[in-house]
Parts: structure tokens; sequence; C-alpha cells
């Protein structure tokens, strides 16, 4: 890890997580990934929004936006349409992608534009003091739900497939190797991609939940999460509860920035 952090991470430590904070695990899948895939650092755009997970663009070596709350994934949008040859990927907060966030998220999954989204899924407002989001569990305990939250969660995969994703992938940080080798996958798809990447917030999530110290939260991921292969063979008494991880989904369509680029040709009237 010592030479990925020399070649990918800005001389900028120390971060401003929490000990036990799953943060630094995702970040980390995010570089082995693009490590293993041997991405040219000159062309690789990491956005991030406003959040403790949003922290992370400002600590990799890259071209790096670390823009307004929610807005990331326009601001990604609007590099990846004025340089369509970079890998643009965006590192997310869950209430960055589904609350304040949430518009763009479904609009760029209906776009299908090649844009990498990991979002960071802590449960809630890590970096505000843990007000819930969209994805704190129904019941789960929050500052703005003192007496459990009556909301129900999205399912951010089920939402990234009403909407037309066409890569949907989830993994926890316990399972780390296989966090990164989601993340190599939906670098690699030409469409919109989302990585759902489990990770635990010991200070505004566990401790008002009482999931205990940083190891039992991820001891928590080992015990909840199912490989989808595995899932689809269980009966309905032995999932209940539980969430499945691995490649969810994975189609074709046509996609946002190859359609752009048709668009100028025809303008320019050299296409069709
Ligand atoms: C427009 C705007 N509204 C609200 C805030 C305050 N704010 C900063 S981070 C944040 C929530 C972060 O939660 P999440 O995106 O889930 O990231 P986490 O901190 O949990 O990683 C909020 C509401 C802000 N910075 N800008
Ligand atoms: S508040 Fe939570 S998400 Fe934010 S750095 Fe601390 S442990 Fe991580």
């Amino acid at each position: 890890m010592e030479e990925l952090i020399t070649k990918y991470f800005r001389p900028k430590l120390p971060h401003i997580w929490c000990p036990g904070c799953g943060n630094g695990i995702v970040t980390a899948c995010v570089v082995r990934a693009i490590d293993k895939l041997g991405l040219n650092q000159d062309q690789t755009a990491i956005v991030s929004g406003i959040g403790c997970s949003s922290r992370a663009s400002g600590y990799l070596n890259f071209d790096t936006l670390h823009t307004a709350h929610g807005r990331a994934i326009p601001f990604a949008t609007g590099v990846k349409l004025t340089k369509p040859d970079h890998n643009v990927i965006v590192l997310t907060g869950d209430g960055d992608a589904t609350a304040i966030g949430g518009n763009h998220f479904i609009h760029a999954a209906r776009r299908n534009i090649n844009l990498t989204v990991v979002v960071f899924n802590n449960n809630i407002y890590g970096m505000t003091g843990g007000q819930y989001s969209p994805l704190t569990p129904h019941r789960g305990m929050a500052t703005t739900a003192p007496y459990g939250n009556v909301d129900r969660p999205f399912d951010l995969c089920d939402l990234a497939k009403g909407a037309g994703a066409t890569f949907i992938a989830r993994a926890t940080t316990y399972h780390a190797t296989l966090l990164t080798e989601l993340i190599a996958k939906a670098i690699c798809h030409k469409g919109f991609a989302i990585v759902e990447a489990i990770t635990a917030c010991p200070i505004s999530f566990g401790r008002q939940n009482k999931m205990g110290s940083p190891a039992n939260m991820i001891k928590w991921q080992r015990d909840n999460a199912i490989m989808v292969d595995a899932m689809a063979k269980m009966k309905p008494e032995q999932i209940e509860g539980k969430f499945p991880i691995g490649v969810l989904y994975q189609g074709e369509g046509f996609e946002y920035v190859t359609e752009y680029q048709k668009v100028i040709k025809r303008a320019m009237g050299s296409g069709k």
C-alpha cells in the first residue's frame, strides 16, 4: 500500500476521518482499482460533493473537483462532456447522492452517461453530526429522528436500475477485494455505472444505533451481506434482513456522451 500511497495520494495527510471510519477502506479500493487497470493519472478525474466521504477527492493525486453538496454528478457530467477520453469517477455520500443530489443521480442514470459513481453508504449524514438520509433504515436513529426514522429508505441499487443505470453493483468494506473488483468493472463499463459501498460511520451512525465498535460494524457487514447468486438460491426466511452484494445488474443502452458527439457532428453538417 505504501507504493500506492506515494503514487496516488497527495502529501496532504493527516486526513479528517475519525478512527474506525470506513471511508479510508473505500478510498483504498478506488485506488487499487485504478492501479489494477493502469489508468493514466493525467486522464482520470475524481469529482466529489461535500461530506466526510467527499473529502476523498482532496486526498487523491488526480485532476480533482471538490464541488458543492449534492452537485458532484453535474460537475462530473460537465467534465465528461468536455473531456470524453477522461475516466471520470464520482466519490459521493448517501446524502450527497440521494438527498440534495437525488435528482442529479436519477437523471444521470437515465441518460446513461459514462461515469463511475461510488456511493459511500454509511446510512447517515456523517459530516454534519448524524441527521437521517434517504438511506437511513426505517426506525433507525438519527439526530433528526431521536425516536426512530419514520421514512422508508431507498434501495440505492433498485433506484439506479429504475432510473436506467446500466452497471449496478454493491459490496461492503468487509469485502474489500470484491469492492475493488467491482469498482474496476464499473470503470470499464461504458455507461452510467454505480457501485454502492456499504461503509461504517461509527461516530454519527454507529453510536446512535448502538452498533458497537468499528470492528463490530464491519462484522455486521460480514454477517448481513450475501453474494447475489447465492442469495437467489436461498429461502425467503434465510434472507430476511440481508442484502445482496456483487454485480446486481449489467445491461446496455446508448451512452449520452457518444450521442452528444453525434449531435455536434450533425450540427456541423458532417454526420448523421
Ligand atoms: C447546499 C448545502 N446544504 C447542506 C450542507 C451541509 N452538509 C454538509 S455535508 C452534509 C451531509 C453529508 O452527508 P453524506 O453526503 O451522506 O456524506 P458523509 O458525511 O456521511 O460522508 C450536509 C447536509 C452543505 N454543505 N451545502
Ligand atoms: S463522522 Fe462518520 S463518516 Fe464522518 S469521518 Fe467520522 S466516522 Fe467517518
